[in-house]
């Protein structure tokens, strides 16, 4: 095991072999299965070109003896920045064949965050794009450089290269070294990569994903969600996140021969255009984006007739928007609610319209375990609320090299998940919070979340980001931002006490603070970010 990560038990492990959820592979192979069935069917679409699987797998070894020949080897980490471009499979697999470690950063990720990642993780090489979405990423790699906590063996850029080494220069270099055998990439049940952890809060953790677990990940999604070689998954989302990398993503889809749809750039106008173009069958989506493509499609149609499977998920849609899925896309909703860490939970493409609209699905693998859990660690009564824990196959152990961090957050290999969660008596899971976004209000508990659906609600509230406010009367106070529609009047506070009283809300919840915002605040992956919500009354 790579020094830093935490390894399962041998118990465990032995057992998800036995039961076929670990199958001994690396995740490299993957794409080299794929080679050998589907050779000549395209396995990406980008910027107009296709790149069949025989061609993609051939490259990814060119570029895996490229960045051998540089020194990068076994155990290395790569800090990984790269916007939705066939460089960003090709080095996905030219590492993991390796055995060196994609840290995948996502693009609005910039100097500070890539700082951290590159320090943290000890990384041996950072590897981005020239120019993206008007960001200049040789600047930030410059700036990454320059900085005394990191070490730097090598500065790779996909295009133009300007002083530093360009991947294609790399790819060429190992194109000519096609005899020469690649290192083996190391046991499957060790770290093959590293994801981001998604909190809002604080710095990004490191998760570890083992080849065996992210590879069963892949094809476990892919499975339950249908895909197959007539699959056309377009990538909306940043796919170094895990929704759009595995979840199924880019690697279920590979993984079972399908075609994967690259768009240049993340607005809904280029999504939708390649749906109609490429005839995207499936696709991803937070569910800010999602709003965004309702709203298009209703002034700007395209033909969305190929499209099957619309997955939302990384926070919780609003009701009327996961309402709007089938009429506006025709397509079938799919509520996805997954952490980096691993669990992952999905409504499945047959179950019923009105059930797929109430919660937010049921853990993927029948390894997975789950238990909800009041503040003392005794499990809630069947519908209560309470905070998630999980543990499976897929499931981390522990975050890179943070032992303290770990012994709070993992019991008896349980991770605490910090999202609060109503079970169904079904299995299904309805996510009602966040353990941190409580806010305490005078002794009363309540939900940001909660509020937020509420205030949305209104007619004149397009969106509402609920924070809690120090205040020293109540302890904490409850502040509400909300974006107006168009042409409405922003609500007094007042108004929207009333609103939710009429509602059936208890008084407690009304937002002591109203501040109409142009628009919310998102994180890089497009969550709402709470903590860049201005803080000091307007
Ligand atoms: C996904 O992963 P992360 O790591 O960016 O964020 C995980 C957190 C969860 O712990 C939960 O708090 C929230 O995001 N979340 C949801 C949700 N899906 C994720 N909250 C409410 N409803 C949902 N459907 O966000 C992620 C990873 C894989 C697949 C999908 C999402």
């Amino acid at each position: 095991m790579l020094p830093g990560c935490v390894p399962w038990p041998a118990e465990e492990a032995d057992r998800y072999r036995r039961e076929g959820y670990w199958k001994g592979e690396p995740l490299g192979e993957l794409l080299r299965r794929g080679a050998a069935e589907h050779g000549d069917r395209t396995a990406l679409v980008a910027r107009g070109a296709r790149i069949c699987y025989r061609e993609l797998d051939a490259r990814a070894d060119d570029l895996a003896r490229g960045l051998s020949a540089l020194g990068i080897a076994r155990g290395d980490r790569v800090v990984v920045h790269l916007p939705n471009r066939p460089e960003f499979v090709l080095a996905t697999f030219a590492l993991l064949r390796i055995g060196a470690l994609p840290v995948y950063a996502l693009p609005a990720h910039r100097e500070r965050e890539i700082g951290h990642m590159c320090a943290f993780a000890g990384a041996a090489a950072y590897l981005t794009a020239d120019r993206y979405l008007g960001h200049d990423y040789r600047e930030t790699a410059r700036k990454v450089a320059a900085l005394p906590e990191v070490a730097l063996r090598h500065v790779l850029v996909a295009g133009d290269a300007q002083e530093f080494t360009a991947l294609e220069s790399v790819e060429s270099a190992g194109r000519a070294l096609r005899d020469t055998p690649l290192p083996p990439p190391g046991p499957s049940d060790d770290a093959a990569l590293f994801l981001l952890s998604g909190g809002t809060t604080g710095l990004p953790k490191l998760i570890p994903r083992t080849h065996d677990d992210y590879a069963y990940n892949a094809r476990a999604a892919a499975r339950v969600c249908g895909f197959d070689q007539d699959t056309v998954y377009l990538a909306a989302l940043p796919a170094a996140h895990n929704f759009a990398l595995a979840c199924p993503g880019v690697l279920g889809t590979l993984a079972v021969g399908g075609t994967v749809v690259l768009p240049d750039d993340p607005s809904p106008q280029e999504s939708l255009r390649l749906v109609a173009e490429e005839r995207v069958t499936a696709t991803a989506l937070v569910p800010s984006l999602l709003a965004l493509w309702l709203d298009a499609q209703e002034w700007l149609p395209e033909d969305l007739s190929s499209l099957r499977l619309v997955q939302v998920g990384g926070a919780r849609p609003d009701a009327a928007t996961a309402a709007r899925v089938r009429p506006v896309l025709g397509c079938t909703l799919q509520q996805v609610f997954g952490m980096a860490e691993g669990l992952l939970c999905l409504t499945r493409p047959d179950d019923p319209a009105d059930l797929v609209l109430s919660c937010q699905g049921r853990p993927l693998s029948p390894a997975d375990e789950v238990r909800v859990v009041d503040g003392a660690g005794e499990q809630v009564p069947p519908g209560a609320v309470g905070e998630l824990l999980a543990r499976g196959p897929y499931t981390l152990r522990g975050y890179y090299r943070l032992p303290e961090h770990n012994a709070r957050v993992f019991a008896g290999g349980w991770y605490r998940t910090g999202d609060l969660v109503r079970r169904l008596p079904d299995g299904n899971l309805a996510v009602e919070g966040r353990v941190k976004e409580v806010i305490n209000r005078a002794g009363e508990k309540v939900s940001a979340e909660e509020v937020e659906e509420h205030l949305a609600a209104h007619p004149a509230v397009r969106q509402a980001a609920v924070v809690g406010e120090s205040d020293p009367v109540l302890g904490e106070r409850i502040s509400a931002f909300v974006v107006v529609e168009d042409g409405a009047a922003c609500p007094t506070p007042g108004e929207l006490a009333d609103f939710l009283r009429a509602r059936g809300v208890a008084a407690y919840k009304a937002p002591d603070r109203l501040a109409p915002i142009p628009f919310l605040p998102l994180t890089a992956i497009g969550k709402v970010d709470r903590k860049a919500l201005p803080t000091a009354a307007p």
